[in-house]
Formats: C-alpha cells, sequence, structure tokens
C-alpha cells in the first residue's frame, strides 16, 4: 500500500490541491515530521512536476496546478514546523526574499519556516522584491543575513546588484549574504560577492547559525 509520502508525492504532481491539503492534514494527524513531509511529499512531487515541464511534456498550466497543490499542502503543515521552535531566545535577524522579477516562493518560504523554526527572526519580503526594498530593510532592522532566492537564471543577477547596492550604501560589512535557488551554485556565490550558499533549507539554517556565531 502507498505510504502518506507517497499518496502526498502524486496529490502534488497531479495538482489535486484537496487531496494535497487532506493528505497533509493526515500526515500530521499520524504524528510524522512536517519536514520530512515536506520533503518526502511535497518537494518530491513537485520535483517530478518539474522534470515533465523541463522535457516539455507538462506544459505551465499543469505546472501552476502542482505549485497550488503544494501551497495547499505547505498551509497546513508550515505551522507546524514553527511550532518546533518553542520559546527562545533569538539567534538573529533574518531579512529574505525572491529577487526582483522572479515569483517563485516555495522554496523561499520553507527556508523562512525553517530558519524561523531554528530559533532566527525572521522577515520575510515574499517576491518579485526590488532591489531597494531589500536594502531598505536590511537598514530598517539591522539584519544580520540576508537571503536571496532566485530560480530563473535571469534573474540570478540581481543578487549581484544587491550586494554592490549594498556596499554602495555603506552597509556591505554590517550584514551577511546568503544565495539561493535552484540553479544556484557556490561558484555563483563566489562570483556575485555573496558570504555563502545554501543547497537546501537545512543547509540554509547550518550556514545561518555559522556565519552568525551561534
Ligand atoms: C513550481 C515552479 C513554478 C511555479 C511557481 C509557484 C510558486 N508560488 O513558487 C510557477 C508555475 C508559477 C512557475 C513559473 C515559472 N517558471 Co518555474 N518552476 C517551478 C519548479 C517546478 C519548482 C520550483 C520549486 O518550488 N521547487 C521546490 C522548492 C522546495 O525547491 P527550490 O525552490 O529549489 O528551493 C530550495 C533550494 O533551492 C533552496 N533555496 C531556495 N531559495 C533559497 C534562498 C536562500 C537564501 C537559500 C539559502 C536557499 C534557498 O532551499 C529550498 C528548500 O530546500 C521549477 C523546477 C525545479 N526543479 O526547480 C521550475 C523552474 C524554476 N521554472 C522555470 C521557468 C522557466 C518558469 C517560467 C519562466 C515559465 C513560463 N514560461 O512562464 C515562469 C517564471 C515566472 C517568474 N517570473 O518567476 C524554469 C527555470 C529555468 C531557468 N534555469 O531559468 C524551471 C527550472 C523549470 C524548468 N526546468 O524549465 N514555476
Amino acid at each position: 500500500m502507498a505510504d502518506v509520502f507517497e499518496l502526498l508525492s502524486k496529490a502534488v504532481f497531479e495538482g489535486e490541491i484537496e487531496d494535497a491539503e487532506d493528505l497533509a492534514k493526515r500526515a500530521l494527524s499520524e504524528w510524522l515530521d512536517p519536514l520530512s513531509v515536506i520533503e518526502k511529499g511535497c518537494v518530491d512531487g513537485i520535483e517530478k512536476a518539474g522534470d515533465l515541464f523541463a522535457k516539455g511534456e507538462y506544459f505551465l498550466p499543469e505546472l501552476v496546478a502542482a505549485a497550488e497543490a503544494m501551497k495547499a499542502a505547505m498551509a497546513v503543515l508550515e505551522p507546524a514546523l514553527s511550532e518546533q521552535k518553542g520559546e527562545r531566545k533569538s539567534l538573529g535577524r533574518v531579512v529574505l526574499g525572491t529577487v526582483h522579477g522572479d515569483i517563485h516562493d516555495i522554496g523561499k518560504s520553507i527556508v523562512g519556516s525553517m530558519l524561523s523554526a531554528a530559533g532566527f527572526s525572521v522577515h520575510d519580503l515574499g517576491v518579485d522584491v526590488s532591489n531597494e526594498t531589500f536594502v531598505n530593510k536590511v537598514k530598517e532592522v539591522s539584519a544580520d543575513i540576508l537571503g536571496l532566492s532566485a530560480l530563473l537564471t535571469t534573474t540570478m543577477p540581481r543578487q549581484q546588484e544587491v550586494i554592490e547596492m549594498l556596499r554602495a550604501e555603506g552597509l556591505r560589512d554590517k550584514v551577511k549574504v546568503i544565495v539561493g535557488g535552484a540553479p544556484v551554485t557556490q561558484e555563483w556565490a563566489d562570483k556575485c560577492g555573496a558570504d555563502a550558499f545554501a543547497e537546501d533549507a537545512i543547509r540554509a539554517v547550518q550556514v545561518a547559525k555559522r556565519l552568525t556565531g551561534n
């Protein structure tokens, strides 16, 4: 019999919104770890949809449906992730968002939830965030970390622009910049002047802790 991870992956992959939501609830009622459910269920399903899209076997409406199903499941799972946080002192202030021209928010939001669950105070600016908005927010909250997400090769240059703008404003040595997103690599992180790269949310937490001396 298929387990809840497989069923959830399939519901996301097929863009079945109600099934995805119900299966996420079922997973929590079975006391499964929310992060495992996200990774083995939701992420597995959305990646399968992405693979078919890349091969030209899935079209945009199917990809959108898969993303909607994933978001419905995430809406159930993310509060459970945050509950693991408990009462602890903040490990630091993080400003996070997806760069201008890019509306992919699923991975960025998982990173935000995980950082928050780990004890960071996260200011999530959402998607399609202008370079100025990032810099202004870093200034406003005296951020320790700025996390920039980019899912498109065409929007990765925005990460470098934000870093250059921080430098121009005299803020570059006050905040650590972490870049991420599917096309982002360590090589790009070095090239664009970031302090670090993390390929997934778990590593993002490890890197954020290292950079803030926690
Ligand atoms: C879902 C999806 C969509 C959804 C997004 C819905 C939403 N609300 O987010 C929709 C349908 C809207 C969409 C639209 C488009 N998409 Co799209 N999409 C995807 C898909 C299938 C999955 C992305 C995803 O959510 N993955 C799951 C999450 C959990 O993984 P993740 O995002 O990589 O995040 C993890 C890590 O990267 C990292 N991370 C992410 N952010 C950050 C930030 C920091 C600071 C750190 C440290 C780490 C980190 O941690 C995360 C958690 O582990 C990818 C394919 C893929 N495999 O990536 C294509 C993909 C990214 N899209 C693609 C394209 C081309 C598009 C469109 C241009 C399509 C079109 N013709 O219109 C538009 C662009 C719209 C825009 N302007 O942004 C291409 C990009 C190609 C490229 N190299 O540039 C991809 C790779 C598909 C493909 N193979 O062709 N897309």
